[in-house]
């Protein structure tokens, strides 16, 4: 299938497009690099030394023979959008193209406002784009698993069906997101399903929870194909970046009780749950959702696991419990449904002492480009 990985530069994007590529794919990567100047704003830095785009390109095909088409420019320009696409003519659109951080979208009105303009505007630009040109192409778009929010009751698959005063009806999910960025998502969704109702459309949305790890089998073939690996308070999230503060001594930074439970994921099922979504597209008019994570677990779960596995490798960790930075329930009910990709197929890497090893082994090896004064969380969502 040719396959269009919008945010391909990205730390998912990234991943995924190699893996599509090296599975038989014709890949395009559409990025407007903006997450590095992001960074570069922030003045904070990935993990790891991710080369520049056209350079880990060159590098993929002189080791595999596989091109990788380049589309630099951003969603939200819709003549960009639209000549990319039908240059590219995909298949498949896989949207990962979005301000992906909570903490990021709370700094201030102006990092809201930018999150919602980026997230929903281009998300609606590349809707108008495949209504026009490609009405029968797949869109595999990330959700996140934080549109749910923490209800007191199991959490299903995008639908719930529900009886009210004798009558019963399958109706979306109720969305209670934590932050302006997850509330991207969830406007995100009613736009798609919106578009797919009116227009025929299909796609899938898949709400992934947290995704940890940084090797998959091509980011690992070669220095200049390595994946970002975010451990700052803004970008970092909580198991990467519990592995990099125990790389560097650091206490581990659990915001408030720790009791607050999330889906999780290895980067290595992100790529696979994506393959999954394109080789069973969703059919026409239909917006179809999958939960995207294999295991749940709470924060001081995750600090106690990285505590452990710490301890094999002669690091002594403590663990830290911070004033929370953020307004959400840190103890709660939390049980998602996740049965949808593992039906078509999905066998999930489960978070292992292994994999906490070499994820360990990793960030030792890259700890001197740790600025430790990045870790503590910046942003309060009180503000
Ligand atoms: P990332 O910041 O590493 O990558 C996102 C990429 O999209 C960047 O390369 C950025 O330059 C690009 N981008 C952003 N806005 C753009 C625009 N308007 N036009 C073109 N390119 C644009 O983020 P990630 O961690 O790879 O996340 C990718 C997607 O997966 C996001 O939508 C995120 O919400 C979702 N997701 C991520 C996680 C996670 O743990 N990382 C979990 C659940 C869902
Ligand atoms: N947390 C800590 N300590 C830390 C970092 C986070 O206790 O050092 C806590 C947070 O308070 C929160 C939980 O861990 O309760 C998760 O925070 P996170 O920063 O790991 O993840 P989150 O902000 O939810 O966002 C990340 C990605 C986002 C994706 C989401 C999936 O950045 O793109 O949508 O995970 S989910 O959480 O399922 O919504």
């Amino acid at each position: 299938m040719r396959v269009l990985v919008i945010g391909g530069d990205g730390y998912c994007g990234w991943a995924t497009a190699l893996y599509l590529s090296n599975h038989g794919h014709d890949v395009g990567i559409l990025d407007s690099l903006v997450r590095r100047h992001w960074d570069n704003e922030l003045c904070i830095n990935t993990l790891t030394p991710i080369a520049p785009i056209q350079q880990r390109l060159q590098r993929w095909k002189d080791l595999t023979g596989k091109s990788i088409d380049l589309f630099i420019g951003d969603l939200c320009n819709y003549e960009f959008l639209q000549k990319a696409m039908l240059q590219f003519q995909p298949d498949a659109v896989v949207h990962f193209g979005e301000q992906r951080s909570a903490p990021f979208s709370m700094i201030d009105r102006e990092h809201a406002v930018l999150t919602q303009a980026n997230n929903v505007i281009g998300t609606l630009n590349l809707l108008y784009v495949m209504h026009e040109h490609f009405p029968n192409s797949h869109l595999v778009k990330l959700g996140t698993m934080g549109e749910y929010g923490t209800p007191n009751i199991d959490i299903e698959e995008g639908y719930i069906t529900i009886e009210h005063n004798g009558r019963k009806d399958t109706l979306p999910y109720p969305k209670q997101p934590g932050s302006f960025y997850h509330l991207s998502k969830v406007h995100d969704s009613h736009n798609i399903h919106f578009a797919c109702k009116i227009w025929g459309l299909r796609a899938t949305d898949l709400n992934q929870g947290i995704v940890y790890g940084v090797l998959t089998d091509e980011t690992g073939m070669d220095e200049l194909l390595i994946n970002r690996l975010d451990y700052d308070g803004v970008f970092g999230t909580a198991l990467n970046r519990f592995c990099i503060q125990a790389a560097i001594g650091h206490p581990l930074t659990v915001y408030g009780k720790g009791g607050q439970t999330r889906g999780f994921l290895d980067i290595r099922d992100t790529v696979r749950c994506v393959e999954i979504a394109i080789n069973n597209p969703a059919n026409a008019g239909e917006f179809r959702v999958f939960n995207q994570f294999t295991e749940l677990f709470s924060i001081g779960d995750i600090a106690t696991m990285v505590q452990k596995a710490g301890a094999k490798l002669d690091l002594s960790i403590e663990v830290n419990h911070l004033d929370n930075p953020r307004v959400e329930l840190e103890e709660h009910y939390f049980n998602a449904k996740n049965t949808r990709l593992i039906d078509l197929g999905l066998d999930p890497h489960y978070l292992s002492d292994s994999l906490l090893d070499s994820l360990l082994n990793f960030a030792v090896k890259y700890k001197e480009r740790v600025n430790e004064k990045e870790i503590l969380p910046r942003v309060k969502w009180k503000g």
